[in-house]
């Protein structure tokens, strides 16, 4: 079972076609390099996109990189060409990306395409929820990342209260003035409040979210959490580190002193300033390198005797902003090089493509000072990436307005704006004194080497297992003087009622549905509690009336199949129908049901009399994953005509009456008087029966997960031990 499902728009790996061949390597950029090291847990998995128009992909090309990023416990969601340039190209980054990072205007965007571009966005938003929604087991932990999956959270909570849902913005949140002007800013808001954790980078940007979130009128915020109507969400920085000692040995791998010797030997006696960024307009390069100018012309002593090494990796090329900045680059950089350069030296070495890890490491090794100075940065990892990279000397200059600048003020902390600044920061790191320079280093390295990418990911989940103050308390375990109080109630009471459920919570789930037949002990278990006079046995459950017959129909127990469409008292031959049988839906739905069935392997359709299931525990995640979607779609408007309700169960999708539910079968015995009640269940549909309980009685939920129950056991294997004790 998966314990935290990471969704972000970018898989850690990505995928390329050349001439019909597919190839795989690695993602660049910050959410990819930071998690890396947590997915290698194979029981977390990572839903996003893998980096390819689904439109260049053959069937067999899909299946293909299906089953090689499964190897990396990763799942993807296929993007189409006109998703990816309106979703990604169009609403992400051409609309949220300069307005989350408050960059002037951009080019004048159409009514007409932001309106596709936001229609797009809430439908691959759509599409992600889904492919989470189909993964997610019982209470597992969701972690979704940044602002192109916004509504993610919203979406995911309307289905499944019971998973705890985490989201992280890795970008800076802006002053709620400038986030207001977005049109859409009170859907992005409801979008992320659907998580019950959100994380930022800093103090200043849960700041601005909660300013937001009051300006808004949404709800109410105040000191680090946002109460709504039906939760609350804890919201507190959580700054990113890096992966600390892989920087910190990488002097030793044969790889980084080969490039080390290659780039020495290119910047032979020459001082290095470095900066690596993705080609981004938040980046500040173009300011950088006209600083860079001005320093050149201030500093003739300095020409000849210093290179700037700017590594500027291509990224998003199809937004035009992109493109436009990287011509800008290439001719200030030309520039700079035609008028200060000579035939020995050139004082830029641009470096317009994306470099191996090893190269970059070497890079910073090399370099006596980095220059990083973006106009807005969420963190910035390349400043910190530097700092753990170099062993005695090295200054870093550090824009105050990139999130790491909180973490490391002994930085040179600049106006990345003011040219001055920036020139005036080079001249001064450039001749730093080695005593102080080293010390500022020290100090650095120590706040890193504490704060490391796995802290943080540890950190930010350990929030999301814990309960958010407001919201319902941790259910305590079943254990010590709660078993004991139990056991004591139970052997005083003179007439007691047992509701049992049967799948998950007295036999473990097990992959063939069908195959779960009870073990010879529960059935001598069950024989003894039902012997007991002052005993009511129900086993309530969602199987059908065979099933329920053929296993216990001899005991002499009540009996609720369909999550309470049926039901047997004990003692009783025929079946007793609360809700009648409706089969016309059920003749309209099941071929659609079938035909996704014979598509998806190892799913199957369980036809109930009261209900349908599509069953798809075993079946291979992708096929799972695309096939439930496209049922809840297709069956959309016929459930909607016949009043019905689609449930999202554990691997399992059911099609029923709202009316059918085991909190309404349970009524029938709860009218009786009894001096002690116990409940044991483990999913969603024990959920409605707990609550239905009188305050006295002993709720149990089995396994994780939020829950009514009033207590908790770890396992059905438990559940049994307690039965035993109670037996006995
Ligand atoms: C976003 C936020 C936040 C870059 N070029 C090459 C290369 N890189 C690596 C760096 C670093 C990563 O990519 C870039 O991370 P940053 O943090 O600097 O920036 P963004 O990509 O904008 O990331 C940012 C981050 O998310 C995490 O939350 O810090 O503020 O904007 O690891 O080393 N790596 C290689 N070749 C390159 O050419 N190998």
């Amino acid at each position: 079972m998966p314990q935290v499902i990471i969704v972000s728009n970018r898989l850690p790996v990505s995928v390329k076609k050349d001439n019909g061949q597919l190839s795989f390597y690695p993602s660049l950029g910050g959410l990819a390099t930071g998690l890396a090291s947590y997915i290698e847990d194979s029981k977390n998995k990572w839903i996003g996109w893998p980096g390819i128009a689904s439109d260049e992909l053959k069937a067999n090309e899909k299946q293909e990189i299906i089953e090689e990023l499964a190897k990396h416990n990763c799942s993807p969601v296929f993007l189409t060409k006109s998703e990816i340039g309106n979703f990604y190209n169009g609403y992400s980054n051409s609309v949220l990306w300069p307005q989350f990072h408050t960059l002037p205007g951009q080019r004048k965007i159409k009514d007409s395409d932001r309106t596709k571009w936001w229609s797009s966005y809430r439908n691959v938003n759509r599409q992600f929820a889904e492919a989470t929604l189909n993964l997610a087991e019982t209470s597992d932990k969701i972690w979704v990342h940044d602002y192109q999956l916004t509504l993610v959270p919203e979406l995911v909570r309307a289905e499944r209260s019971d998973l705890n849902i985490g989201f992280f913005l890795h970008i800076p949140f802006p002053k709620s003035k400038t986030f207001s002007r977005l049109a859409e800013h009170k859907r992005l808001l409801h979008g992320m409040l659907g998580a019950d954790v959100i994380g930022f980078h800093t103090a200043e940007y849960v700041a601005n979210f909660l300013e937001s979130c009051s300006a808004a009128g949404l709800a109410h915020a105040e000191s680090n959490m946002v109460t709504l109507s039906d939760h609350t969400v804890q919201v507190n920085n959580f700054p990113m580190g890096i992966d600390y000692e892989k920087y910190a040995a990488a002097s030793k791998s044969k790889a980084v002193k080969a490039a080390y010797r290659k780039y020495r030997k290119r910047y032979k006696h020459l001082r290095v300033i470095v900066a690596v960024d993705r080609l981004d307009p938040s980046k500040g390069l173009v300011e950088r390198l006209e600083a860079y100018r001005t320093f050149l012309q201030l500093q003739p002593k300095m020409q000849g005797k210093i290179v700037f090494s700017m590594v500027a990796a291509p990224s998003r090329t199809d937004v035009a902003a992109y493109r436009n900045l990287a011509k800008r680059l290439q001719s200030l950089v030309d520039e700079i090089n035609t008028t200060y350069g000579t035939a020995k030296w050139q004082p830029v070495d641009y470096i317009n493509v994306s470099v191996p890890f090893e190269e970059v490491t070497a890079l910073f090794k090399i370099a006596d000072v980095a220059f990083i100075a973006p106009l807005r940065d969420g963190m910035n990892l390349v400043a910190k990436e530097f700092i753990a990279s170099k062993r005695k000397g090295g200054v870093l200059i550090l824009s105050q307005t990139a999130g790491a600048a909180e973490e490391l003020p002994d930085a040179i902390l600049v106006n990345p704006r003011k040219q001055e600044e920036l020139v005036d920061a080079l001249q001064q790191a450039l001749t730093m004194r080695r005593r102080e320079l080293r010390g500022r280093l020290k100090r650095m390295q120590q706040q890193l080497a504490t704060n490391t990418v796995q802290e943080w990911a540890a950190g930010f989940v350990e929030t999301l297992r814990k309960p958010v103050p407001g919201t319902p308390v941790i259910t305590p375990p079943l254990k010590g003087r709660t078993r004991s109080q139990l056991l004591k109630d139970y052997t005083a009471a003179k007439k007691r009622l047992l509701f049992l459920d049967y799948d998950g919570s007295l036999v473990p789930l097990i992959e063939d549905y069908k195959a779960a037949k009870p073990p010879k002990q529960l059935i001598n278990l069950l024989k003894t509690l039902a012997a007991d006079k002052r005993n009511e046995v129900v086993l309530i459950s969602g199987r059908d009336v065979t099933d329920l017959d053929k296993w216990f129909g001899s005991l002499p127990i009540n009996l609720v199949a369909e999550h309470g469409a049926a039901l047997k008292r004990s003692h009783k031959k025929s079946w007793q129908t609360i809700e009648k049988v409706d089969t016309k839906w059920k003749r309209t739905l099941i071929p659609v049901l079938e035909k996704y069935a014979a598509l998806t392997p190892k799913a199957r359709v369980e036809i109930k009399p009261h209900s349908l299931v599509w069953h798809y525990r075993g079946s291979p995640s992708y096929y799972a994953q695309k096939y439930a979607v496209t049922i809840k779609r297709a069956l959309k408007s016929i459930v909607k005509d016949y009043g019905l309700q689609i449930v999202q169960g554990n691997k399992m999708l059911e099609i029923k009456n709202p009316r059918i539910s085991k909190g309404e079968a349970a009524a029938y015995w709860l009218a009786g008087n009894y001096d002690f009640i116990m409940s044991i269940g483990d999913d969603a549909t024990d959920e409605e029966l707990f609550e239905a309980l009188p305050e006295a009685a002993y709720s149990i939920k089995v396994g994780r997960g939020r829950t009514a129950a009033s207590s908790r056991l770890p396992s059905s294997a438990e559940a049994m031990k307690l039965l035993n004790a109670l037996a006995r």
